[in-house]
């Protein structure tokens, strides 16, 4: 039986398509129903990004963008409608004595129990430290002395927020915030079959 594709675009998508072609063979029994939306911040790789809700004023979800540089990072946040909210230099907000490669293996975590997310990172191509900052400004709002050499997010102590634990050699450590939980009666997380999907396995692009 042959498959049926079937993919209905609109103007400005169909610009978008013919100045970035995207595959045009799906997996076979894949059924397109058209793109949802394509934006570019002026043909930047965003590269490492990560999803969340880093501005509980705007609709949805945010998509914070790490840049490509291989030093000197020039972050940008994406809204759910794909607008350009900010940008920012990572070299003007990180700690002095963070690596000038940046940021990598970049997740967003429930780390207050606040309705904003913030986002945790390690030092880039080094065992080094690990952070947590504000998608929207870069501000580090936390840092741990480390060598980490794999860094992973989830709730592991069992109140709905999100631990930070760390592989460092052979010896992993986990980090959880001592701060009261100002929304203890939030389902767990793993209730979400959608986070217990993106938590089977570990992406280094956007664990
Ligand atoms: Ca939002």
């Amino acid at each position: 039986m042959r498959t049926t594709t079937v993919v209905r675009l609109n103007n400005s998508a169909r610009q978008s398509l013919h100045r970035n072609p995207v595959p045009r063979s799906p997996r076979k029994g894949t059924r397109l129903r058209g793109l949802v939306w394509w934006k570019t911040n002026r043909r930047q790789e965003p590269q490492n990004a990560a999803v969340g809700e880093f501005d509980p004023t705007r609709p949805g979800l945010e998509i914070w963008c790490r840049s490509r540089y291989d030093t000197h990072q020039k972050p940008w946040v994406l809204d759910a409608q794909g607008h350009v909210i900010v940008q920012y230099e990572l070299d003007k907000v990180a700690p002095p004595d963070w690596t000038e490669k940046g940021l990598e293996e970049i997740a967003p975590i429930q780390w207050t129990g606040a309705e904003t997310q913030v986002a945790a990172a390690k030092e880039r191509h080094k065992s080094g430290d690990v952070c947590l900052f504000e998608p929207l400004s870069g501000q580090f709002v936390v840092r741990f002395t480390e060598q980490a050499d794999r860094l992973y997010v989830a709730d592991v102590s069992g109140d709905w927020r999100e631990e930070i634990i760390v592989v460092s050699g052979n010896k992993l450590r986990i980090y959880e915030n001592p701060a009261k939980n100002p929304r203890p009666h939030q389902p767990r997380l793993w209730a979400q079959q959608h986070y217990r999907r993106s938590k089977m396995s570990w992406n280094y692009y956007s664990p």
